[in-house]
């Protein structure tokens, strides 16, 4: 049984008191939830007063992006050792605007995957197929390649720190979502591969998350697929209202 994860990419938004406000209001949004949990990674700027604002709540702190070092010359860089400091327990790592705008390719993604490991934290490792890509008809070769480069070099134990975000591109704050049939697909293919590449038992407790213009509308029937384990919101995840609905989704 994989407990559901719901995410919330804050990406480049949120003074500190923006932060506060939308952390404490996620907060009060959240149950007491024994079937999901609920993770908000907000700029680093403001992940130490976001992980104030819900120390005494379930909620997990994560950042969008880490370095494989704990400290040394990365200018522009922060550690899993910083994230940690502040209270996060987790990173996202290949996030697409990291591949698209920053250039960060699959052996880069592969060396961050494998120090927030070393150092302990969750990996939310995202991939995802362009719109040439799939129209291409190369989604699943897109994929697999992202896949097996980005977790090259992780060992069997470690697979218990990783969630997968599959987030095709052409959905990423387009409006435009996967349909329910198109991400099942996805993840369905995506498990298939982490069993070849793990064992079987692997692939079953690996939380794969959906992300592209998650929103209330489209979240029940994402998350009713039997391959879904949660969602990785950017947009809908800065407003409270939106957000509180999208953690309580109906099953
Ligand atoms: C995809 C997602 C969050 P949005 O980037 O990672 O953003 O929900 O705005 O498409």
């Amino acid at each position: 049984m994989r407990k559901a994860l719901m995410a919330g990419n804050w990406k480049m938004h949120n003074t500190t008191a923006e932060a506060r406000q939308l952390a404490a209001d996620v907060a009060k949004a959240c149950r007491d939830f024994d079937d999901r949990e609920v993770l908000l990674a907000p700029p680093y700027t403001v992940m130490a007063a976001v992980a104030d604002v819900v120390k005494n709540t379930t909620i997990q702190v994560a950042s969008q992006n880490v370095c494989w070092e704990d400290k040394g010359a990365f200018t522009g860089e922060i550690s899993p050792v910083m994230v940690k400091d502040v209270g996060g327990s987790a990173a996202i790592i290949g996030h697409s605007e990291r591949r698209q705008i920053f250039k960060e390719t699959d052996e880069l993604i592969n060396q961050r995957v494998r120090g927030a490991l070393k150092f302990g934290l969750t990996v939310v490792f995202c991939i995802g197929e362009t719109l040439d890509e799939r129209e291409g008809g190369k989604t699943f070769t897109i994929l697999e390649e992202q896949i097996r480069k980005g977790l090259a070099g992780v060992a069997p134990e470690q697979t218990k720190d990783i969630v997968i975000a599959y987030e095709p591109v052409w959905a990423i704050g387009t409006g435009k979502t996967a349909s329910k049939e198109q991400a099942q697909e996805a993840h369905a293919f995506i498990r298939g591969l982490i069993a070849d590449m793990f064992e079987k038992n692997v692939a079953d407790q690996m939380r794969i998350l959906y992300g592209g213009s998650v929103k209330s509308t489209n979240v029940d029937e994402l998350m009713a697929q039997p391959d879904i384990d949660g969602a990785l919101v950017g947009g809908a995840a800065l407003d409270a209202e939106s957000f509180g609905r999208i953690i309580n989704f109906q099953k």
